[in-house]
């Protein structure tokens, strides 16, 4: 692995105004090898095309999305021609160095073009957000601004450390319609996130609809935190948010969370309270008081039918099944629980996912299994256990990766539960050495939270995931040789401008010299 780390001049190439192209391999999540070429850029001409490979749906579909990136700013027509030709910007699916693998790209700009080459779809499409951040911020603009659209010129070659980079909203506490959701997605796939975890059920409310169990959003569905009027997904919507996130390769990962926070169920059916009596709806922000009556058969037929149905809607891998804060569940129960559970998800072909309270000892291996952990850095012997049979780690530690922690005490939204994450705390740590008996090659990545108990509004979302979930999304893509707080911050500031464009509102966090 070649990693090249740009020399000091590069400070000085600001991107003022939003009109200057950032230097090449100023980019966020930085690349793993960059090759500038002194003298050398491409300017985006008017009559411009995106040349994709030839006969090829995937790269004529990221040809598109790019096109549609590129004509409101530029104002120019941009066809897409699936004709293989290295001219305008070109999307080719041969002839990448190697070892970008499944998810990389490469990037090569010359005077006459820019060519993106990948082995996939998914690679032309990270190569493609790479390109975008080359170009000045004003790209980013919804109308037509003046150009020129330039971009330096050289060669990157770039690839992910780890496949997973997720990112999770909180639907349940709040909730959020479906073109939030949407908007998210197109702002994280700027920094190379490729999942998009959504925690669809909590004790404040149940957020998709299940045939079977109408009641879960009939009744389930129309309360949220503080008494708002809640709302939940038809499987119409969900399967188009599913949909709109494949178009920009990221995958869902639907949670229900159980057998804890499960108070919305327990109020919709009386059946699945060990006493058989329906439990008030709950608006407040307490934790770990529900739990669903583990010693009834009704309830794992409940567990079956829900988890079938959202399998079935979901294409990706993995099932969520949460786990966490089940203090109000029997522990010899728990385990238990978990036990017909984990299978129940495996029957219907996906993968178990869960917070990292699913590795207790009881708890059985299940083949293929993640654990989500939270907790700080050090040693968990429970999680080392379950990694030791075989299990995989996505890294959300609360006092690094949780985007509801406040950044301040001058923050107004979120919470502080975990202590104040400043972008530097969100940076500076190794998801790859972060738990002690947890090596690198058991981490299958990362993912950044945003639960929304105390966030309730799409701008609270973005002030919240920015600049933090930038910081977390290179750590999951770039190569830990690369870890330098001070060459992060300079080209996080950079992305100012860009988010002006994108009317995006963050945090201005003092660490940080904003462009
Ligand atoms: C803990 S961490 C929770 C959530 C809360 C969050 C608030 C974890 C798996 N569970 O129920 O929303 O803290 O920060």
């Amino acid at each position: 692995v070649s990693v090249l780390v740009l020399g000091a001049g590069a400070v000085t190439l600001t991107t003022r105004g939003g009109t200057a192209p950032a230097p090449m391999g100023e980019v966020l999540p930085v690349p793993v090898s960059v090759r500038p070429a002194a003298d050398i850029s491409y300017t985006l001409a008017p009559d411009a095309a995106v040349h994709t490979e030839a006969g090829s749906a995937e790269a004529a579909q990221v040809g598109a999305y790019l096109a549609g990136l590129l004509r409101p700013s530029t104002g120019y027509a941009l066809p897409v021609v699936q004709d293989g030709q290295e001219s305008g910007v070109s999307l080719l699916l041969t002839g990448a160095d190697p070892v970008v693998g499944s998810e990389g790209y490469q990037l090569d700009v010359t005077e006459e073009a820019v060519v993106i080459r990948a082995r996939t779809g998914t690679g032309l499409f990270n190569g493609v957000q790479t390109l975008r951040q080359l170009l000045p911020p004003r790209i980013e603009s919804a109308t037509a601004v003046p150009g020129p659209w330039t971009v330096r010129g050289g060669r990157i070659v770039d690839y992910p450390r780890f496949p997973y980079r997720g990112a999770m909203l909180d639907v349940a506490r709040h909730f959020h319609p479906v073109e939030t959701v949407r908007r998210y997605i197109d702002r994280i796939v700027l920094y190379k996130i490729n999942h998009l975890h959504l925690h669809l059920s909590d004790d404040q409310g149940w957020r998709i609809a299940v045939d079977s169990r109408p009641r879960l959003t009939e009744y389930g569905g129309r309360t949220q935190v503080g008494g708002g009027p809640g709302g939940h997904y038809t499987k119409a919507q969900y399967r188009e948010i599913v949909e709109y996130a494949a178009q920009r390769h990221v995958t869902v990962v639907p949670e229900i969370d159980l057998p804890g926070h499960t108070n919305a169920v327990l109020a919709s059916y009386a059946e699945l309270n060990c006493d058989g009596k329906a439990r008030k709806p709950y608006t407040g922000t307490d934790v770990g008081f529900s739990t669903l009556c583990t010693t009834k058969e009704e309830s794992y037929a409940f567990v079956k039918d829900v988890l079938g149905e959202i399998a079935a809607l979901t294409p990706g891998p993995y099932l969520h099944i949460g786990g966490d804060e089940a203090t109000a569940t029997p522990p010899e129960r728990y385990a238990a629980f978990m036990n017909r559970v984990q299978p129940m998800v495996a029957a219907t072909g996906k993968t178990v996912m869960g917070w990292h309270q699913i590795g207790e000892p009881e708890v059985r291996h299940q083949e293929g299994r993640v654990l989500q952990y939270w907790g700080r850095t050090g040693a968990d012997p429970l999680v080392a256990g379950a990694v030791a049979k075989g299990a995989r780690v996505v890294m959300s530690p609360a006092n690094r990766a949780y985007l509801d922690m406040k950044y301040d005490e001058e923050t107004v939204p979120g919470q502080k539960w975990a202590g104040y994450v400043e972008v530097r705390d969100a940076y500076d740590w190794d998801p790859g050495s972060h738990l002690e008996d947890v090596p690198a090659s058991a981490v299958l990545g990362v993912e950044a939270p945003l639960w929304t108990e105390a966030i309730s509004t799409e701008k609270e979302i973005e002030y919240m995931a920015f600049p933090r979930l930038p910081a977390i999304a290179e750590l999951g893509w770039s190569p830990r040789a690369t870890h330098d707080w001070t060459a992060f911050a300079r080209r996080l500031g950079a992305q100012g401008p860009r988010w002006a464009a994108m009317d995006l509102g963050f945090h201005h966090s003092p660490q940080v010299t904003w462009d």
